[in-house]
């Protein structure tokens, strides 16, 4: 009681500070942008749940005009993926490298503001593509961090994630999806598989063709087909309201 006591005490006063600068908290990687006056990618922290639950992100500073709240990122394999429910609920790896920011951050970002999704990749070759979604938001665990996911907007990847809109999401350790088996198991990641996918972004990570198996990589359909393993991925999400700063 007393912590609830507190925690709305300091939610009012961060409120009444929000036109003082140096006291403002920052939700996501726009604020930051806007408020922070920074136009520099790396890490940053924000707070989406709240003053006192402080969260490090990477913020994309660069890509289409930057402001992009990264949510999770595949770039060398050193983070293992294949983990379970309560890891990709809360988030697990390295903002620095590469990370999953948590089903209860991604839920808590696309409830505060309304959000456009991008994804960009790299293959082997030095080649690029990416795909952007117009809005993207994911309901509470409560409903199975169901995905929302607007249309699909432009992008040389193509669109390998609108099969995936309106899963819920599933781990090894715990079944949402529409396959009568476990697609996490069989495709190595944990995702909003339907039956199963064509987009893998947290499947096995390998150099492309070290390794035999099909559908289990680092996959974007659209763009390379099945039996691809993508060099790197990112998804980030970005504030599409309007800005209301003054400075
Ligand atoms: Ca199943």
């Amino acid at each position: 009681m007393m912590q609830v006591r507190l925690f709305k005490a300091v939610l009012v006063l961060a409120t009444s500070v929000h036109s003082a600068s140096q006291f403002y908290l920052p939700i996501d990687c726009d604020d930051i942008y806007h408020h922070g006056n920074t136009n520099i990618s790396g890490v940053y922290t924000i707070y989406p749940g709240g003053p006192i639950t402080p969260l490090n992100v990477y913020c994309d500073m660069d890509t289409d005009g930057g402001r992009w709240t990264v949510i999770q990122k595949r770039v060398d394999g050193t983070e293992n993926f294949y983990r379970p429910w309560k890891s990709y609920k809360s988030g697990f790896g390295n903002v620095a490298g590469e990370y999953w920011l948590g089903l209860e951050n991604i839920f808590l970002l696309t409830m505060r503001k309304k959000n456009e999704l991008r994804v960009d990749m790299e293959d082997w070759e030095g080649g690029k593509a990416f795909a952007q979604y117009s809005s993207f938001s994911i309901d509470p665990e409560k409903v199975g961090y169901q995905l929302h996911l607007g249309s699909f907007t432009k992008g040389e990847a193509g669109d390998s994630l609108t099969g995936h809109d309106s899963m819920k999401f599933t781990t090894y350790d715990k079944d949402q999806d529409n396959w009568d088996k476990n697609c996490a198991q069989h495709y190595l990641g944990g995702f909003w598989y339907n039956a199963c996918h064509t987009a893998n972004p947290t499947g096995m990570y390998a150099p492309h063709g070290a390794i035999g198996f099909e559908n289990v990589h680092v996959i974007w359909q659209t763009w390379k087909n099945w039996n691809y393993s993508l060099k790197t991925i990112a998804m980030k999400i970005r504030s599409v309201s309007k800005c209301s700063c003054t400075d």
